[in-house]
């Protein structure tokens, strides 16, 4: 995918703005930038990290096209590890289209989906698993999912990774040589040193692999099924959670007919609502399709909120759905319990909450949370964290291979073949920092980037 010219491209979103930028990146960008750029400044383009003030002109007709600023950042410095100069201009699609239309006729070429950071990854300023959180950083939709982006760009992932690999390295050279130098066997000390490393490797491989059960919602969101008898509350906890007023809530049960679809954040993780038909023996054929629905909500959610009316005793609506619902995948919340209590208390372990008065919606909150994260403790959900699919799965191959060496370890097998794995191990490693990927699999990543980027 690496080619060796200059690419442009509009930098900032389509529509119209305050500024408009043109970025451009290859060994001809100060050239290009040269000959479209006029200015009257005594600084010259090519003094690299200054603002310069002047005109962007037509190369054919010297037409000015709109007064910008230039900046230059020169190679290695700049993001992409080449020479980048951005154009900054009025924020109109005219302007930026005629400035992009000229930077091309002097010979650059317009820029593939997230080609900037691919050359930025290809020229080393920094590894895949940072590119990829640029990506998650600007795709970001809720501010702690930037914050989780943005800890991976700085490269917390690599930094994690990075003494486990040092270690395995060390491992190999120590078998290597052993192979190469010692006719006997490996002494016992050495084999134990060695299972001893291994076996750190593989622990703090698994923990960081483990983040990625919560990670995975970071990335992706979850569903969440809002489920019950009629007139419990759910629409009421669904416009709460959604901070709207879009399903509508009235004294009469069966108000809500048909599932309807919300999307929120909850604790920073986005979230896919789903508010559902109140479930219970009915005759009526509306409500019945409805209800098959709900049902078909809770088979597909991450978490099923089963709503229950504190001010009324458990009816057998209740209790089925308590059996219906499977426990992995439940929370309970007491509903209404601004109301006086009817129902009691031990019959469920379940989260007080009010829908009219929001009280409860903390701790449902964070019910949620642990709920989504499993076995991640709640310090780690601040902690480096595995969102991404492919490098959950890269991660998972690495350890299997290590416990794999391990085994061959003990059963006393040859170097050559525990080499064999460790080697496998070390390259798997390298897939989620890009060191081993095959370039079909690069260029599946870079594609999913915005242009300009
Ligand atoms: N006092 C009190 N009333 C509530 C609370 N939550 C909901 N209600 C009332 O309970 C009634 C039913 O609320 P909905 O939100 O429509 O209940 P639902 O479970 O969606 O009902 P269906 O759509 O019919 O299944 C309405 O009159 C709400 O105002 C609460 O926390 N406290
Ligand atoms: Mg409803």
């Amino acid at each position: 995918m690496f080619r060796d010219d200059t690419i442009a491209a509009i930098a900032t979103p389509p529509g119209r703005g305050g500024i408009g930028v043109i970025r451009l990146s290859g060994p001809r960008a100060l050239e290009i930038a040269n000959t479209v750029f006029q200015s009257r400044s005594r600084a010259s383009v090519s003094d690299p990290n200054r603002a310069l003030f002047g005109h962007l002109a037509d190369p054919a007709t010297s037409d000015h096209i709109d007064e910008i600023v230039l900046t230059f950042f020169k190679a290695p410095h700049s993001y992409t590890g080449e020479d980048v100069v951005e154009l900054s201009c009025h924020g109109s699609p005219v302007i930026l289209r005629r400035a992009l239309d000229a930077v091309i006729a002097c010979g650059a070429r317009i820029a593939e989906p997230g080609e900037f950071t691919f050359r930025a990854f290809f020229n080393r300023r920094m590894d895949l698993a940072q590119a990829q959180a640029v990506g998650d950083l600007i795709n970001a939709q809720t501010e702690y999912q930037a914050r989780v982006a943005s800890r991976q760009l700085e490269g917390a992932l690599s930094q994690r990774l990075a003494p486990t690999k040092q270690s395995l390295i060390e491992i190999i050279v120590h078998l290597e040589s052993s192979v190469e130098f010692v006719e006997d066997d490996i002494s016992t000390e050495t084999i134990s040193l060695l299972l001893k490393k291994l076996n750190e490797a593989i622990a703090d491989l698994t923990e960081i692999a483990a983040s990625f059960s919560f990670g995975k919602f970071v990335k992706e969101g979850f569903d969440l099924a809002i489920v019950g008898r009629p007139n419990v509350g759910k629409s009421s906890v669904f416009n709460r959670l959604t901070g709207s007023e879009r399903a509508i809530v009235t004294p009469l049960p069966g108000t809500t007919r048909d599932a309807l679809y919300e999307s929120a954040s909850i604790g920073g993780v986005p979230v896919r609502l789903i508010d559902t038909a109140g479930i219970r023996e009915t005759s009526d054929i509306v409500e019945t399709i409805g209800i098959q629905r709900s049902r078909a909500a809770i088979a597909e959610a991450d978490i099923a909120l089963l709503v229950l009316d504190a001010s009324e005793a458990l009816t057998e609506d209740d209790s089925r759905l308590l059996t219906e619902v499977p426990v992995e995948r439940r929370i309970v919340a007491l509903n209404k319990i601004d109301l006086p209590r009817e129902m009691e208390s031990s019959v469920i372990a379940a989260i007080h909450i009010s829908a009219l008065t929001g009280s409860g919606f903390d701790q449902l909150t964070t019910a949620m949370l642990e709920r989504l994260s499993g076995d991640t403790a709640s310090e780690q959900r601040d902690d480096i964290m595995i969102t991404d699919a492919r490098q959950h799965t890269a991660m998972r191959r690495a350890i299997e291979q290590l416990e794999g060496a391990r085994d061959l370890i003990i059963q006393g097998e040859f170097e050559e073949v525990i080499l064999l794995r460790l080697r496998g191990a070390l390259s798997s490693l390298g897939e989620v920092t890009g060191e081993t990927l095959a370039e079909d699999i690069l260029n599946e990543i870079f594609s999913t980037f915005c242009i300009g980027k």
